[in-house]
């Protein structure tokens, strides 16, 4: 991987879009996951590159389902398989959840990559790919009966709008962590994270590590009085209002 000088003013940034090219580089993350990026870091430019206050609800409650669930599942795809793969391990070990691959530009190949890199962090991973999700046309439908077909509760990072509808007729509650709160699958989604994975995961493992002991009534005052639509619209209104701030520093330099 290129060497990013620490001192570089994006840094961070920089060293992610290395993550990926890396990943592409080792047939883990799809060509099409640069551009999906290049989305998601525009959307994150415009939210100050923070995690706001509505990600930190949209995180709580997610982990709050997460740790009520039955069968939660943590769906990774190429993207997320190099940006975050310590902390998908570590959220799937708190909540209990299994981790299924699941991916919009399949091939057997380039599934068996994925569950390998990810093997290399000590996952144990699912990607029997012997089950459908019936509805659904799209190369998502191909899942593990042991994952994502019997869950009750699928996490499903940077999704690409067509699984999201189909998973919830099937009865199952979706969190998404998707940068944009105008997305179809934000607006699908029982709980929408936005904020950048590299940031909403390690949150998610640390609140984890403080609710895994919580009553599981304490957890699910959280998730029902959880809104997803004044989530989104709050999320909206920080873009606006981050805008309004560059405005005025223009203006008033
Ligand atoms: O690995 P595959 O084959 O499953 O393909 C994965 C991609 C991401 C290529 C595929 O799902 C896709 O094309 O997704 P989209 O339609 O580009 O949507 C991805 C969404 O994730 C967009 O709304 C982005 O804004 C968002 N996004 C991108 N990077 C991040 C992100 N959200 C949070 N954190 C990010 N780092």
């Amino acid at each position: 991987m290129k060497k990013i000088p620490k001192s570089h003013p994006r840094y961070a940034s920089l060293v992610t879009r290395e993550k990926l090219v890396e990943g592409v580089k080792l047939g883990v993350t799809a060509m099409q996951g640069l551009i999906a990026h290049g989305r998601g870091e525009t959307f994150d430019y415009i939210l100050g590159e923070k995690t706001r206050d509505f990600a930190l609800k949209a995180e709580r409650a997610a982990v709050a389902l997460m740790l009520l669930a039955k069968h939660p599942v943590i769906s990774v795809n190429g993207n997320t398989a190099v940006l975050v793969p310590e902390e998908t391990k570590k959220l799937a070990e708190l909540v209990n959840a299994k981790v299924e691959i699941n991916v919009f530009h399949h091939t057997p190949e380039r599934v068996e990559k994925i569950k390998n890199y990810l093997e290399r962090y000590g996952i144990e991973v699912l990607a029997a790919g012997d089950a459908e999700l019936e509805g659904l046309e799209s190369a998502r439908r191909i899942v593990d009966s042991r994952g994502i077909l019997i869950a009750d509760v699928v996490l499903v990072p940077l999704e690409d709008g067509d699984r999201c509808e189909i998973l919830k007729r099937h009865g199952k509650k979706v969190i998404a962590v998707d940068l944009n709160p105008l997305s179809r699958t934000a607006r699908m989604a029982d709980i929408t994270i936005v904020d950048n994975i590299i940031r909403a995961f390690p949150k998610m493992v640390e609140m984890a590590e403080e609710m895994r002991d919580w009553e599981k009534g304490r957890l699910r005052e959280i998730v029902e009085k959880y809104d997803n639509s004044k989530v989104l619209a709050e999320a909206v209104d920080g873009i606006v209002e981050y805008l309004k701030k560059v405005k005025g520093e223009l203006l008033n330099p």
